[in-house]
């Protein structure tokens, strides 16, 4: 009789041996690997299966490292300073340092039910003081640098969190966090200089194993263009207005050209009879949203009454004002050539300007134009001295022509803006810089780390674009660290970015009060191997991290500029139909239940079989029915072989080393859930085989359970035991699969008279043409009725006899 199979009963055994045992431990010899998982944020609404299906995966991959040989650095920590906790507070009266105590309590516990191996020494938490410390230190040196630096200007506003927002943090003109259009407010803000790295942070790309789509993401993101600036007199001034252009190729196709509404000339280039109309634009333009100017709508502007004068061939050209062109992009003036650029194609249409075809595609000038042909593809027509260049060619001269002719410069652009840095909120880091009236602003020394966050009474934001921290007057005021005299703190804090920009750094030396990490600790166990986490982080977070990574690196803090080797995105899990879960739709499916009903094991490997892991998937706990099943069979079959204890047959040999090379290849390659579909199938082969034999030998069986152990490790540890093994499963060797051993020694051929199937025979793979043959008309023999006039034996695949 076989004991049934109990998972709770098995977790629960394992999870207390593991404990007091645990299975990675670093022996000194062996290399290291880093596997990182995305800390969570830790919200009051806990994990979702979805949140489960990532840290499986990393923790799948973890396992697979460490029975290759490998020490494991798997570390868990939380991302805990932000809004959510503050709106949290503001709502229910509740210091956003005890809910966010709370919440990771109860996230933790979730975690440990995925029993993962998460070493929870190394745990780090953003909002410790400990920890922020570090955040200071490095925002510290990069004041010293130059690289952080106060600035006034309109930032995106979220009106409805009452916060600036960083470029990254708008998507679709929409506030990140809550949803609320993001406008403009003109306040001093910390910048951090991000730009300066703007060459390295694209270029460093190709040094990393990540999936295309994301790195290309971040090229766009950093937006390197080449180009020509290109100065344009002002008619009747002395002044230039000075336009930035991908395309120097179409410069004679000019007919107009456009100012940014906040560009510094705009207003005197007005005249008397445009004053009026040109303010009123200016005026419109400032009162709207990122949002409302950039959507493709109708265009709008102005025209100023002056008009610049193309210094190529002397045309002279309108001004005029638009809000499609931005402010802070290029010089914030455009040349427009409506005949090759689609939105001064739209412009110029709308308002009457001419349009000159300097392009010829296929040779010929195109009549009747509807659209703007956009391509650097033809010949060069109505362009004086450059008719009948190619295009294309001169797309890349232009910018050194115009050099030399005296009126422009080849030039590079980035679409990459300096970092946003300051919010005016509470729960965050404060800034660590003192303004002092004598000396200026002046860094907290770095002695003095951590500037702990005050207790305030309300951490309601202000709307005044000031952080609550502004009204604790005994905090603000303090004395300046460099002369003495009476000073003021910076009541701004840190964005949500500042702590998860450096983390995976302080893991390996998260009790280290002297460094920010040791360099020795450093050498041994950074950098990151493996990050595994979602890909709306593709911009954000990954960038930033680089960013951080290198800065650390350029000071001499670490010695590697790259933070994360490898990246895997995992896929989203959502709710039927696709749609995301969240507590406001009521479509949040917690691990708890499934854990109680089904076992972690069962939870573990079924979010690996709801999918490919890169990919989205619509979750259906009716399926988890069938993994369940799965392990009970699997169970079964190697209790009652223990017992009978069979020998190894061909076929089991043959069964196990294609088990191994399926499993590793498809793993390898992070096809985890067609790993567990060969499981499946692999599972039911062995039980038919095991019904001839009266079981599986236990080579067979052990190789299947370390295999397994990844993915469901309390029944492989089990298992193992019952298999007869004295030590942990994971103290085992991943096995290793021999090709020879995999090969068929007999195939089942078809034998066909007159191209019909009319048999099918085994025969020896290596059979002769002639024995092949032989034993093919042996089994057909009683149909064989006419006259033989063909033999054909195509090796392995199929016997036939032609015959009249
Ligand atoms: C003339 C021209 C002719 C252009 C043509 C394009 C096609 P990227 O690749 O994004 O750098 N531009 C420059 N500054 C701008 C601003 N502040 N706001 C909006 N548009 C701006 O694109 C650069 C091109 O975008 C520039 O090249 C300029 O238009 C426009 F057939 O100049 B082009
Ligand atoms: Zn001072």
């Amino acid at each position: 009789m076989t004991v049934p199979y109990n998972h709770r009963a098995v977790e629960k055994k394992w999870h207390d041996i593991w404990e007091e045992h645990p299975v990675n431990v670093d022996d000194g010899k062996k290399p290291k690997y880093y596997c990182l998982d995305m800390f969570p944020y830790p919200s009051g609404n806990g994990l979702h299966v979805g949140h489960w299906r990532g840290y499986v995966i990393s923790d799948v991959w973890s396992r697979y490292k460490l029975l290759n040989g490998y020490y494991i650095i798997h570390p868990m920590g939380w991302d805990a300073f932000g809004l959510p906790a503050e709106n949290y507070a503001i709502k229910m009266g509740v210091h956003p340092a005890k809910s966010t105590a709370d919440n990771v309590a109860n996230i933790k516990r979730q975690i440990n039910e995925i029993a993962a191996l998460y070493d929870w020494d190394r745990e780090v938490n953003t909002t410790d003081p400990e920890f922020y410390k570090w955040t200071q230190w490095i925002f510290v040196k990069m004041f010293k640098e130059g690289l952080a630096y106060e600035k006034e200007f309109p930032i995106n506003w979220c009106p409805s969190c009452k916060t600036g927002l960083a470029n990254e943090e708008v998507v679709n003109g929409k506030c990140e966090r809550c949803g609320s259009e993001v406008t403009k407010k003109n306040l001093r803000q910390w910048m951090l200089r991000i730009t300066k790295y703007a060459d390295r942070l694209l270029n460093d790309l190709d040094k990393l194993d990540w999936p295309e789509k994301v790195k290309k993401m971040q090229s766009d993101w950093i937006g390197k263009s080449y180009g020509a600036e290109v100065e344009f007199p002002v008619e009747g001034k002395d002044e230039k207005i000075t336009v930035y252009t991908t395309r120097p190729d179409t410069l004679h196709g000019a007919t107009f050209m456009v100012l940014a509404p906040e560009h510094a000339m705009a207003k005197e280039l007005a005249t008397d009879e445009t004053r009026e109309a040109v303010e009123q634009y200016i005026y419109d333009a400032s009162m709207k949203s990122n949002v409302d100017r950039l959507q493709d709508k109708e265009k709008t502007g102005v025209f100023t009454g002056s008009y610049a004068i193309n210094p190529l061939n002397g045309a002279k050209v309108p001004i005029w004002l638009s809000d499609y062109v931005l402010a802070d992009y290029g010089t914030g003036a455009i040349m427009c050539v409506p005949a090759h650029d689609d939105r001064d194609f739209e412009f110029a249409t709308k308002f009457n300007i001419p349009i000159i075809q300097v392009i010829a595609k296929d040779g010929k000038e195109i009549e009747n134009m509807t659209e703007a042909y956009t391509e650097a593809s033809g010949t060069m027509i109505n362009s004086g001295d450059w008719n009948g260049m190619e295009s294309s060619v001169l797309k890349k001269e232009a910018p050194m022509m115009i050099e030399k002719m005296g009126i422009g410069r080849k030039t590079v652009n980035f679409k990459l803006r300096d970092w946003v840095f300051s919010r005016q909120r509470y729960w965050g880091e404060p800034i660590p810089i003192v303004h002092c009236p004598k000396c200026g602003n002046v860094p907290v020394p770095e002695e003095e780390l951590p500037l702990r966050l005050p207790d305030v009474e309300s951490y309601e934001p202000t709307g005044t674009g000031e952080s609550p921290l502004a009204a604790i007057d005994e905090w603000v005021n303090c004395k300046c660290p460099a002369c003495g005299g009476p000073a003021k703190r910076e009541t701004n804090t840190m964005p949500q970015w500042a702590g998860s920009s450096w983390y995976f750094l302080r893991y390996v030396d998260n009790k280290n009060d002297k460094e920010l990490v040791s360099k020795e600790k450093a050498d041994k166990y950074l950098p990151v191997d493996m990050y595994i986490g979602g890909v709306e982080h593709a911009v954000l977070h990954l960038l930033y991290s680089r960013f951080y990574t290198k800065f650390l690196y350029d000071i001499g803090a670490i010695d590697f500029d790259e933070p994360f080797h490898k990246l895997f995105n995992q896929g989203m899990i959502t709710g039927k139909n696709g749609i995301k879960m969240s507590k406001s739709k009521g479509n949040v499916v917690s691990p708890d239940d499934l854990v109680r009903d089904y076992g972690c094991d069962s939870l573990r490997i079924y979010e690996l079989f709801v999918g490919p892991p890169e990919l989205d998937a619509e979750w259906d706990d009716r399926g988890i029915d069938g993994v369940y099943r799965f392990l009970n069979r699997f169970w079964k079959l190697v209790q009652d072989s223990a017992e009978a204890n069979v020998a190894e047959t061909k076929e089991m040999v043959k069964l196990r080393h294609c088990l191994i090379h399926d499993i590793t290849e498809r793993l390898e390659s992070f096809s985890l859930n067609t790993v567990v579909s060969k499981f499946m199938e692999y599972n039911n082969k062995m039980i038919d085989m095991a019904k001839k034999t009266g079981g599986i030998d236990k080579e067979t069986l052990s190789a299947y359970v370390i295999l397994l152990s990844p993915f469901a490790p309390h029944i492989a540890e089990e298992l193992w035991q019952v298999l007869g093994h004295d030590t942990s499963v994971f103290a085992a060797k991943w096995p290793e699969h021999d090709e020879d051993a995999m090969k068929d020694d007999e195939v089942e051929v078809p034998v066909q008279i007159n191209g019909k199937t009319r048999a099918v025979i085994s025969i020896p793979v290596d059979i002769s043409k002639e024995d092949a043959i032989a034993k093919g008309k042996e089994a057909v023999a009683d149909k064989l009725t006419g006259t033989i006039v063909k033999e054909i034996y195509v090796p392995k695949k199929i016997i036939n006899i032609v015959q009249k």
